[in-house]
């Protein structure tokens, strides 16, 4: 049986049923989550490029960190729009380092591998294709070099935080004394401006959400009525958790394979949590998966955090 399939079935079975957000990045998920980046209460993507935009300089000193030589690994590169700027820098600086872009879509790494150099003349590019934490080993068995690691988009916030923490731990466990992380956070702020990003009016948070059930259909001849589940977004400003559910509107049944689920009116599928932090919980986030806080770089709204810890 494949993964997907396994994990659907088992995450339906729960007594609170709920899919991994991880499935939601099929050909048309990752167009939504475009779209999603696009539309105007999405504010993380602009808040980490205008960092990057801004900061380009300072980032690069920091990063460098007097090391002479390293490698610059980054988890989830995706089309390295915001690294770009640093990368450029570190170029034009003559600092002598491989950007090693982790990516879990194989056409990702080869197109980046291909296209990165050609924008930026001299970067050196060896991609890695496949999960996070095999790369993260690869890179040390190929290259004994000094780390410097990147995981951007705020993508921590798609981890509960125990599972962020236990997330860290295995970055730290895979790196060295002296190496560092550079870390991208979403913030705590405004509620309503929150709830809003996962709640945009145009809808392509909803089809994002919906779409999951969609692909279920298509991929595992389940027969999800699409139209019979709402989108409800949720966020809980003392916690920081930013949720998203599915709502069934009736009693249903809903068949995946050879097995039955039914759904009573209103129950609901839990899809994702974006959780979100104040400053002071990554710098405990740093502490307690055994890192120093180094520095913070912040967007002029302080919306989001760019933040490097050292091992
Ligand atoms: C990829 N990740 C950081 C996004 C987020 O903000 O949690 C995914 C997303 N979900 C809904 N909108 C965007």
């Amino acid at each position: 049986m494949n993964q997907f399939l396994k994990e659907v079935l088992h995450d339906l079975s729960q007594p609170q049923k709920t899919l991994n957000s991880k499935y939601f990045y099929d050909g048309k998920g990752d167009k939504l989550f475009q779209e999603i980046m696009n539309c105007p209460e999405y504010y993380p993507t602009n808040c980490e490029k205008e960092i990057f935009r801004e900061r380009f300089k300072d980032l690069a000193i920091t990063l460098k960190n007097g090391f002479n030589t390293f490698d610059l690994v980054e988890m989830g590169a995706g089309d390295a729009t915001k690294s770009s700027y640093l990368l450029k820098e570190l170029v034009d600086t003559q600092v002598d380092f491989t950007y090693m872009p982790i990516d879990i879509s194989s056409t990702m790494v080869a197109h980046l591998e291909q296209t990165l150099p050609e924008k930026i003349k001299g970067l050196k590019v060896q991609g890695l294709n496949g999960e996070y934490f095999d790369m993260l080993e690869k890179a040390n068995r190929v290259s004994s070099r000094k780390k410097v690691v990147m995981l951007l988009g705020g993508n921590i916030g798609n981890e509960t935080p125990e599972n962020g923490i236990e997330f860290c731990r295995k970055i730290r466990a895979a790196l060295q004394e002296g190496d560092l992380v550079l870390i991208g956070f979403d913030l705590k702020k405004n509620p309503h401006t929150i709830l809003a990003a996962y709640n945009d009016a145009a809808g392509f948070t909803r089809d994002f959400n919906l779409n999951l059930l969609h692909r279920i259909n298509d991929e595992l001849g389940g027969d999800f009525k699409v139209s019979q589940f709402q989108h409800y977004p949720n966020y809980d400003p003392i916690t920081g958790a930013c949720k998203s559910y599915l709502v069934s509107k009736k009693n249903q049944k809903v068949n995946i394979a050879d097995q039955t689920f039914q759904f009573h009116e209103n129950e609901v599928i839990y899809m994702e949590i974006s959780q979100k932090y104040s400053v002071q919980e990554t710098e405990n986030i740093a502490k307690v998966s055994g890192f120093k806080t180094v520095t913070h770089f912040f967007d002029h709204k302080k919306w989001f955090v760019d933040t490097v810890w050292q091992c």
